[in-house]
């Protein structure tokens, strides 16, 4: 499964990498996870995203690797590069955002590894793997085919690509699989429960406020099958939360019963909004994120919409009562 990738990073020697936008900590992790096996094997390696590192994960990048593109400051860095590594985005350059317009026009020899279903092929090489939990475990795969080590360091960026991607080990995408890797990044150097703390236990008082806020403003609808929750621009505000830092708030209503779908708008400046759909794992959300141009799994998806709160809202519950 690995020959060709191990092919092409052997003929390299300048690499990007790349992953989705808002990235995750699948994203991040797999990114840095790539970076320090590369830096291993003596490639150099520039991590370009097209939106910032959430300050809550930036734990697992003590050297400061994960930078945020920018088209004047990165030309050069993108012209001098070899070769094209995109993690955790299968679904075309698009999901890149700016930095994959960027990076699709340098045409540069690209790969791709990913776990999401539905891949569409645009680089020259790809391993996806839907039956991957993370893509983090395929990167420690291929850390283990190109006859690498995991060092502590890609330990606690994998090992938290995995925790996060899994929902703390509890989606059905979790299997042996997923354990047997992670048990060689916790043999590695990776401890649960300082990567619990440091990703669950650093809020802020009025974040840990505006989750108390989120959960008594949740709304039933479609017979209580689907939850929703809305925050304005004004309510970010009003508590002082970055939108980029609310993450963990989009499957708050799975916790009813009944509840099957939960749907999570944040309000973005310039009439945009961040959608985050969270299910059971029996309704396919990917395929509402799909509509609005996002993507991800059956039971957690997102995707960023152009629109008023309150169109993006009543299309997006109307997608949803389609797969009801
Ligand atoms: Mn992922």
């Amino acid at each position: 499964m690995w020959s060709e990738i191990i092919t092409a990073i052997n003929d390299h020697q300048h690499f990007i990498i790349s992953a989705h936008t808002n990235p995750d900590c699948d994203a991040l992790g797999s990114e840095l996870g790539m970076a320090f096996l590369l830096q291993q094997l003596g490639k150099t390696v520039t991590i370009l995203n097209s939106d910032p590192m959430p300050p809550t994960y930036a734990f697992i990048d003590p050297d400061r690797m994960v930078q945020t593109y920018s088209p004047n400051a990165h030309r050069k860095t993108i012209a001098d590069a070899d070769a094209i590594i995109v993690v955790d985005a299968s679904g075309g350059w698009t999901r890149l955002g700016r930095v994959g317009d960027a990076l699709a026009a340098a045409h540069k020899p690209s790969l791709c590894i990913d776990h999401h279903p539905n891949s569409v092929k645009y680089t020259d090489v790809a391993v996806v793997d839907p039956t991957a939990a993370a893509t983090g475990e395929l990167i420690v795969e291929l850390a283990e085919a190109i006859g690498g080590e995991i060092s502590p360091k890609m330990a606690v960026a994998l090992y938290t690509a995995i925790v996060t991607d899994t929902g703390n080990f509890r989606f059905s995408s979790t299997d042996a699989r997923t354990h047997r890797i992670t048990a060689k990044l916790l043999e590695a150097g990776a401890h649960p429960a300082e990567i619990y703390n440091r990703l669950y236990e650093q809020n802020s008082l009025a974040r840990v406020q505006l989750e108390g806020y989120t959960l008594q403003h949740i709304e039933l609808t479609h017979g209580g099958r689907t939850a929703y929750s809305v925050l304005t621009l004004e309510i970010l505000e009003r508590f002082g939360v970055a939108s980029s830092d609310l993450d963990s708030f989009s499957g708050l209503s799975q916790k009813i019963k009944g509840v099957d779908v939960s749907v999570f708008l944040v309000e973005l400046p310039r009439q945009r909004v961040k959608i985050s759909l969270r299910s059971n794992g029996t309704v396919p959300v990917n395929q509402v994120a799909a509509k609005f141009g996002g993507g991800g799994h059956v039971p957690a998806a997102g995707a960023t919409a152009d629109g008023t709160i309150e169109t993006v809202l009543s299309n997006v519950l109307g997608e949803v009562a389609k797969l009801l």
